[in-house]
């Protein structure tokens, strides 16, 4: 067993504790923390690690939503128009998905590695990246995708999810998870939705849909007009959508790690239900301004927690957390920067971790010890402003610790 000393220790709790001189003491698991000179006094015998001037330990980053099969995106997608955005992945979609293949998928993950991801939950339509997030040292919770709407393929599309969550399963370990994704309200079929949540509840697996993230959407799901009634009427011939907002969230009931991605256009009525399910919303800051979609309210939330995710390539320029949270800082002009800051922080390490359902996100007893350490490029002096110099600074991590185990 190690203890690491840095100069700051961010604890991620309910006091949103920052210790100066802190340290931690871990093997797979987080076993002891606190200011220096008390661990030391604890645990006379064991050697201490300085990490240097000016760093940070704190929780490793949790992307709580990613595509990784879009990893081959630069320019392809069309952004600033939602509809756009949508013909142009049915159009692109095939040759997009051919070019991410697992090289290509390795070389992202190591990035994010470096840029201090320990945890992704990835969205998976083929089961296509399944092969890198295996050999990744992060942990990924794997969400098996349900999309389709049309009823007379319903028992192709079901039996075709099965066999990909099956998949998954016959590879799960410690740090690969199964869980089960249903697009969202306007895509999937209600049976579809039924029998994808009754195996989630059955085998206990975390489940995350999109939901409400377009007026487009919004103005179908309500009204069955807008630009989605053109939309179905041409690709599917189908005229009135299948399930209104609040049916789709209630039959989410019972199930026990939910999050709920975007819900920029979730009323009042919606984020009582989210609430009371006890989801997490997960919030993709960058994906919702470059699909023209709207900015969540973060300050309206009323005690739903909220993470943080990148979306694929899809609908990013980058799959780098600290990039997505300083995109966030830039986005919610409304809100004090510093508090902000401490707020995205719990965000992306322990509400993360409650979406995908994981004992991480905190530095405590008993959680895993998936740590990463910053280095500041200069001193900090008050321990406020500490959170907002880490997100504005930080690009690469100087140490990255997934249970307990060094691999940056
Ligand atoms: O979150 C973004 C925008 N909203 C919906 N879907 C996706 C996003 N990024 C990728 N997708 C995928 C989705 O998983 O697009 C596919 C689905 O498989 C086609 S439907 C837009
Ligand atoms: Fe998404």
């Amino acid at each position: 067993m190690k203890i690491l000393k840095a100069s700051w220790l961010i604890c991620v709790d309910e006091n949103s504790t920052i210790i100066k001189d802190g340290a931690i003491l871990f093997d797979e698991k987080i076993k002891d923390f606190g200011k220096i000179e008390s661990l030391k006094a604890k645990y006379k015998d064991l050697e201490v690690e300085d990490l240097g001037d000016n760093t940070v330990l704190m929780p490793g980053l949790i992307n709580s939503h990613i595509h990784l099969e879009f990893s081959s995106n630069s320019t392809s997608l069309s952004y600033g128009n939602f509809m756009s955005w949508l013909n142009s992945v049915i159009v692109n979609r095939e040759a997009l998905i051919e070019k991410s293949n697992t090289a290509l998928i390795n070389t992202k993950l190591d990035e994010m590695l470096k840029g201090g991801t320990t945890t992704i939950g990835a969205i998976s339509s083929y089961g296509f990246e399944i092969e890198a997030c295996k050999k990744t040292p992060i942990n990924t919770v794997l969400f098996s995708e349900v999309i389709g709407s049309k009823a007379d393929m319903i028992d192709t599309l079901f039996s075709d999810f099965k066999a990909r969550l099956e998949s998954v399963k016959k590879n799960s370990s410690k740090n690969f998870i199964p869980a089960i994704a249903i697009h969202s309200p306007y895509s999937v079929h209600p049976f579809l939705v039924r029998e994808a949540l009754r195996l989630a509840k059955e085998e206990n697996l975390s489940v995350s849909a999109h939901f409400l993230e377009s007026i487009e959407e919004f103005d179908w799901l309500h009204k069955d007009e807008g630009k989605f009634l053109e939309f179905f009427k041409n690709f599917l011939g189908q005229e009135k959508s299948a399930t209104k907002p609040m049916e789709f969230l209630r039959q989410f009931s019972n199930i026990k790690n939910l999050s709920f991605t975007h819900c920029v256009e979730a009323s009042d009525d919606d984020l009582g239900k989210i609430k009371e399910l006890g989801a997490v919303i997960n919030h993709c800051p960058t994906s919702n301004r470059v699909l023209n979609n709207k900015r969540l309210k973060i300050e309206d939330l009323d005690d739903i927690d909220y993470s943080i995710g990148t979306d694929g390539l899809s609908s990013n320029n980058s799959l780098q957390m600290f990039d997505e949270l300083r995109n966030a800082l830039m986005i919610h002009t409304n809100l004090n920067i510093n508090e902000l800051s401490v707020d995205l922080i719990k965000a992306a390490t322990l509400n993360g971790a409650k979406a995908l359902g994981l004992n991480k996100g905190r530095i405590k007893q008993g959680y895993d010890a998936d740590v990463i350490v910053c280095k500041l490029p200069d001193e900090v002096i008050n321990k406020e402003e500490l959170c907002t110099q880490i997100i504005l600074h930080t690009k690469e991590v100087q140490d990255v610790y997934i249970n307990g185990e060094k691999h940056v």
